[in-house]
């Protein structure tokens, strides 16, 4: 006896989730998650740079990268991280679905960063938002890394000023003109991986089992966000 369950509302409902449904074929993808009013959760926090919060947006990275299999690497700036995927041969995960693939970036690094702060006020615990965009070549995907690296910086310089400079002094003055103002102060020569923003990426090593057998694996590494560091990750990408 076949049994055939017939599911008239879920068939009703489904259809509705199908119109809201988009999916993605484009060479590349850079998924974006940004922390939600985190100007709230960073008030009392080191200022301009908090090296937990650092610490906890790289964790965040690193733990929604390991969520596809797709993810070349990730790029982190203030409390934003991009992740850049390729759709290889074996096309993206969940077909493309965007959906899937936003909600999956953004609760993985929500949960990453609230386990990795271990200070959380579960009322209201740090979440993340998300968007998804198409990148058709490569070269569109070191453009898109270069407008988040070009508002890295901007942010930092400004960042750095405002712990250091009153509005009045700030008032007007082009980043440019607040760069030079840093110039001699505790501020003049920023990290590299907090001026660029940082890059979350792969580093393949080798592992002898205990037959001797030799497997290899992999593990993220934060290395600076800088053009050379993006060149040569975008050299490595899948050209499919
Ligand atoms: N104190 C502190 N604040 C930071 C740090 N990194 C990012 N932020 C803050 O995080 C906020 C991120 O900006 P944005 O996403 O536009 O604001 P949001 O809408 O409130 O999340 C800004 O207010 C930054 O100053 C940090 O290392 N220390
Ligand atoms: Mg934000």
């Amino acid at each position: 006896m076949t049994l055939t369950v017939k599911d008239p509302l879920g068939d009703h409902f489904k259809a509705f989730e199908a119109i809201e449904e988009r999916t993605i074929d484009s060479s590349y993808a850079a998924i974006r998650v940004d922390g939600r009013a985190f100007h709230t959760l960073t008030k009392s926090m080191e200022k301009p740079f908090d090296f937990r919060f650092v610490q906890a947006m790289n964790a965040a990275a690193r733990a929604a990268a390991n969520a596809y299999h797709n993810v070349a690497f990730a790029y982190v700036q203030s409390d934003e991280i991009s992740f850049i995927l390729y759709r290889g041969s074996t096309g993206y995960p969940f077909n493309g679905r965007t959906q899937k693939l936003i909600t999956l970036a953004a609760s993985a690094a929500s949960a990453a960063f609230a386990v990795s702060l271990e200070r959380v006020d579960l009322e209201s615990p740090p979440i993340f938002d998300g968007r998804i965009i198409s990148l058709d070549s490569a070269i569109e995907v070191e453009n898109y890394l270069s407008w988040r690296r070009l508002d890295c910086m901007k942010n930092a310089v400004s960042s750095c000023c405002n712990a250091l400079f009153t509005q009045e002094e700030l008032h007007g003055r082009t980043t440019r003109e607040r760069q030079e103002m840093l110039q001699g102060t505790v501020f003049e020569h920023i990290d590299d991986g907090l001026f660029y923003g940082r890059f979350v990426c792969r580093e393949v090593f080798e592992k002898t089992g205990p037959g001797g057998e030799i497997a290899q694996r992999h593990r993220w590494i934060v290395i600076p966000g800088d053009r050379k560091h993006a060149g040569s990750l975008i050299a490595g990408l899948p050209s499919v």
